[in-house]
């Protein structure tokens, strides 16, 4: 059954603000990436409005990754966004497949006992030890991801050496303990950032965020990994290619 809505709940009156992002997407429409836009004090000029209103509509377009603001100098028409597809294989070899050569720092490794989300979802007793490793991962040298895996101690003794060395978590797994995850559940939620993810991926605190989170098991259900990635909002499309089962 098909319930129409009142008219008046479908269409509700638009924000102010929303009448100058409305003209600011039809003037980047007709931009081309890098060109400048007018500035704050031009808008407010030119469309009769309060600077408030024209500085709401100019943050949510540099939210959304349609401008990009360059400090001291002025408000730009963004470069496209890069897609990324989700796929169950690696950072590394996702970059590869996209043509970016990938690489990690490595932030922090601990080893903590499991909170109980990551013990039922690493199977663990309540306070196993789990290894916790973060690393800022970069395509060609640009910063990417912001990325905080979790794994059992027990069952990956000197996990940290062994990802070093393969300078690839998958890689480190399938070289020292023959382990290879094969399938996920990956989730996407959208976060303000903190101000540590936004420093290290350069954006400000509170810009939007994805957030992706892997649980990945072996193709006998073990699990193997949580997972949880942050990605800057404005920069990505994540596309995944959907098929009915037979
Ligand atoms: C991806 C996965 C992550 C995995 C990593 C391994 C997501 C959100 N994250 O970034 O779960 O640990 O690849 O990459 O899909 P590596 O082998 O290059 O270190």
């Amino acid at each position: 059954m098909i319930v129409t809505a009142p008219a008046d709940r479908i269409e509700p009156r638009e924000p102010k603000y929303y009448l100058v992002k409305r003209h600011l997407l039809e003037l980047i429409e007709s931009l081309e990436p890098g060109a400048l836009v007018p500035t704050e004090r031009e808008l407010t000029v030119e469309l009769a409005t309060s600077r408030t209103t024209v500085r709401q509509a100019l943050g949510e377009l540099v939210g959304e990754g349609r401008l990009v603001r360059r400090q001291g100098s002025g408000t730009y028409v963004a470069e496209p966004k890069m897609t990324w597809p989700l796929q169950m294989t690696s950072f590394t070899e996702q970059a590869a497949a996209n043509g970016f050569v990938a690489s990690a720092q490595l932030l922090s490794s601990e080893r903590v006992r499991a909170t109980g989300d990551a013990a039922a979802r690493l199977r663990l007793p309540p306070g196993a030890y789990v290894y916790r490793i973060e690393r800022l991962r970069l395509a060609d040298e640009t910063p990417m991801a912001v990325e905080t895996s979790h794994l059992s101690v027990a069952r990956f003794p000197g996990l940290v050496k062994a990802v070093r060395r393969a300078s690839s978590l998958y890689r480190g797994l399938s070289e020292s303990y023959g382990v290879k995850p094969v399938t996920a559940e990956e989730t996407i939620e959208t976060r303000a950032a903190p101000p540590r993810e936004a420093a290290l991926l350069g954006t400000d605190t509170g810009a939007p965020m994805l957030v992706l989170g892997r649980h990945s098991f072996e193709a006998d259900g073990t699990p193997v990994e949580w997972v949880r990635s942050w990605y800057r909002g404005d920069r990505y499309t994540f596309v995944a290619r959907l098929t009915t089962t037979a």
